[in-house]
């Protein structure tokens, strides 16, 4: 089965997105979409993270990364049929598609939560270095799993900069430093945010005494490696419970 054929079986049409999303995505490097995750599948999810963080302890995250004053898990493919959504969802995979021109597959499943007092980051993008006008490579997903507010240190993303052609360094003495064009990322818990991860992008600071939670479905041209490799990281049992249609998503 072809990508193509793969996006078509999981419902990703031309209408899933209306020309005002896809202009919004092409235009600010971001679109958000409310809704995708109902209450039920939040706090189950929610409800595995915590788990997987108590099982995993000082391990937990180092797949991928793992980063002070956050909680960072990985390989999430391979850790629950609750992921699916996350790379089967045709909203979200048409949002991709088109940032990718419907070339892609999974990078990674990540999860990560800003702790209390924590997890400010550099402004930076997914990709280093100038692409040709309009040919992206890497395309990122947020999953709100708490609600993101002014305060509990939701994404701050400085739109229009993934066309920019530059890096945060050419803008900013600092790369922590607060850009004047960033916008936070705000939402409801379910909210999945699309964005362009050229576009510079990057965790701010959790003022608030609990943690902002969120997973990241990160896709990329299958031309490119994967951040987790797919094949190599899931368990032939995780591979057998999968449809054809979201094995080729994750190229295994
Ligand atoms: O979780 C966030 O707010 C953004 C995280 C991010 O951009 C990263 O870890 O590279």
């Amino acid at each position: 089965m072809t990508i193509s054929e793969a996006l078509t079986v999981l419902g990703v049409t031309e209408d899933c997105l209306s020309t005002e999303e896809k202009n919004q995505l092409d235009h600010d490097g971001y679109l958000p979409l409310q809704g995708v995750l109902s209450f039920e599948q939040i706090t189950a999810i929610n409800a595995r993270l915590s788990k997987l963080l108590v099982a995993e302890g000082e391990n937990a995250g180092k797949e991928v990364h793992q980063e002070a004053g956050t909680n960072r898990l990985s390989n999430l493919v391979d850790k629950s049929p609750l992921f699916l959504p996350c790379f089967t969802h045709p909203r979200v995979l048409a949002g991709i598609a088109h940032v990718l021109q419907g070339d892609l597959r999974l990078s990674s499943l990540n999860h990560r939560a800003a702790l209390p007092g924590q997890g400010l980051q550099s402004l930076h993008a997914d990709w280093s270095g100038a692409t040709p006008p309009g040919q992206f490579f890497v395309c990122n997903s947020i999953w709100l799993l708490d609600d993101f507010t002014l305060t509990n240190g939701a994404t701050r993303v400085v739109p229009g900069s993934h066309n920019s052609g530059k890096a945060p360094q050419e803008e900013l003495a600092s790369p922590t430093d607060t850009h004047p064009q960033e916008q936070l990322i705000l939402g409801s818990a379910g909210t999945v945010v699309i964005f362009n991860s050229h576009t510079w992008h990057g965790g701010t600071l959790n003022h608030t005494d609990k943690p902002r939670r969120a997973l990241h479905s990160y896709f990329t041209r299958r031309d490119q490696p994967q951040q987790t490799n797919q094949r190599t990281s899931l368990s032939p049992e995780t591979i057998a419970g999968l449809s054809e249609a979201a094995r080729v998503i994750l190229d295994v």
